[in-house]
């Protein structure tokens, strides 16, 4: 496999699911800190308020925020060069519209970056990783209230000149697409705009249960594009050597059948879900197909129309573009095809392929049919993989030992298809797999869905000790960044 001589190898955590620590070094409330536990069959609730009796997996997290330099010694243990994390953004704005900076939480993120330094490895920093202050989303209404941008940007830029010495890679928005993918989940992660339910009461209330509002789901959107386009903008002022991307959800689909309109809806539903917000970000334009559809929930589109957002857009187009990458669906219109039981990732079973134990259907090929597509969409512009994993329970052995064949078999087929798709031509700069250690599930919330190379002694009934151990995984992934990608035996 010929990966280009400086390809970043590495792996890919968020705050809210590794740090914990969700009230220490002066942090405020974030988002994600009022989601409580679910599994493979119960959906993850949200609580609105803290309830003492109560299970809230980010609050403890793994506990990265007292353990960094083990895992960050860890990390290079394996050999890597880059390492992708988010800056919690309650942990420097903790109440979100506050006029200075949390210090604390700032000097937190100077000494993980050091620690990086140290043992040379490259961070790659997602500003926004789900984790928008719980103030913004009470006070505010998310982001659709257009205040919420220059708050973001103020954050923005506050890490930008801080850290600007030690970060050269940022991302401005976690799987931006996400309010399009799933529109109840979407609007909690990523725009915190939650709709009908009533912030101060104690009952949970499940995701399907929440309402969507379409005009507000897709404006706050919008002004989720300005502010990234704005953070842009800002940080090449800031340091014109930055590097800034986007990042999408890319859930690569196929038709079912080659039936003309399973190939049309195919087509409909890739065009909005995986490309409009990469259409925007890279190329700096609503996409011609983005009307049609936001007029067909009934949204009043005249916000694409402004001038200033149009130019903002424009001149903050991102410098690479950067994907998350789990699975493929189908797309049939045949109502009676068998359905692939996830309220996010809905589609039609593939025949051809397996699937993990939460029905993520596992497709090496499709990674790099993807990989194919976005070059030729985005010309020129360079491509890295920030996420892509195998969420499975893990069985540890009498002697301590985890044998996960099965994550090292998910991991060899994906990294061989990124080789293929480095032959093919596709400008691919580098490689972070999702959860390199072990952490708390975005969507279940769950420590069972294991991801990592490095196994974390803490179980969903709040057990374990928070103690690191070595799988399998973690020394064949070492090996294979040792040979830059030529060794996957
Ligand atoms: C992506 C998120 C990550 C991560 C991953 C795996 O959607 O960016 O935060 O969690 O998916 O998903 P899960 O944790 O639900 O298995």
């Amino acid at each position: 496999m010929a990966f280009p001589k400086k390809f970043l190898w590495g792996g890919a955590v968020a705050a809210n699911q590794c740090e914990g620590a969700y009230l220490e070094g002066g942090k405020g409330l974030a988002l994600p800190d009022m989601l409580l536990g679910g599994d493979v069959n119960t959906p993850r609730t949200f609580c609105p308020t803290i309830e003492k009796d109560r299970f809230y997996p980010s609050h403890e997290a793994i506990d990265f925020y007292h353990h960094y330099k083990e895992d960050i010694a860890l990390f290079a243990e394996m050999g890597f060069t880059c390492f992708r994390l988010s800056i919690n953004w309650a942990r420097i704005f903790p109440n979100g519209d506050d006029a200075q900076p949390n210090e604390e939480g700032l000097a937190f993120y100077d000494a993980v970056f050091d620690e990086c330094k140290k043992h040379g490895i490259e961070p790659l920093v997602t500003l926004s990783h789900y984790e928008i202050p719980w103030a913004i989303v009470t006070k505010y209404h998310g982001f659709y209230n257009r205040e919420t941008i220059e708050l973001y940007v103020k954050y923005a830029t506050t890490c930008f000149e801080r850290y600007k010495d030690k970060v050269k890679y940022w991302l401005t928005f976690n799987e931006i697409n996400m309010p399009l993918m799933s529109p109840q989940v979407g609007d909690m992660y990523g725009i915190g705009v939650i709709q009908d339910v009533d912030l101060k009461r104690t009952a949970p209330c499940k995701f399907p249960d929440m309402k969507d509002v379409p005009q507000e789901r897709l404006q706050a959107l919008h002004n989720v594009f300005v502010a990234s386009a704005k953070a842009v903008i800002e940080g090449h002022k800031i340091n014109p050597n930055f590097m800034i991307g986007n990042m999408v959800c890319h859930v690569t689909r196929y038709p079912l059948t080659p039936n003309p309109k399973d190939m049309l809806e195919t087509q409909r539903m890739d065009h909005i879900f995986n490309d409009l917000c990469g259409d925007v970000q890279v190329r700096g334009a609503y996409p011609y197909f983005a009307k049609k559809y936001y007029r067909s929930l009934g949204v009043d589109t005249s916000f694409m129309d402004d001038e200033a957002d149009k130019k903002l857009l424009l001149e903050g187009a991102v410098d690479f573009y950067t994907f998350s990458y789990y699975m493929s669906n189908c797309i049939t219109t045949d109502e009676n095809a068998d359905k692939i039981e996830d309220s996010m990732l809905a589609g039609a079973k593939n025949p051809y392929l397996k699937a993990s134990d939460w029905g993520w259907q596992i497709d090496p090929d499709g990674l790099r049919w993807t990989l194919n597509k976005l070059a030729s969409r985005y010309p020129d512009t360079p491509i890295m993989v920030v996420e892509n994993g195998f969420g499975a329970f893990d069985k540890v052995e009498a002697d301590g030992s985890i044998h996960d064949d099965y994550r090292i078999s998910y991991f060899r087929e994906h990294i061989r298809a990124m080789g293929e798709a480095v032959e093919d031509g596709v400008p691919l700069i580098g490689y972070t797999t999702w959860g390199p250690i072990d952490l708390v599930s975005a969507g279940t919330g769950q420590y069972a869905k294991r991801y990592g190379f490095i196994y974390v002694n803490r179980h969903d009934d709040g057990t374990g000790d928070f103690s690191r151990s070595r799988k399998d995984s973690f020394f064949w992934y070492k090996k294979v960044i040792a040979s830059n990608g030529a060794d996957l035996d």
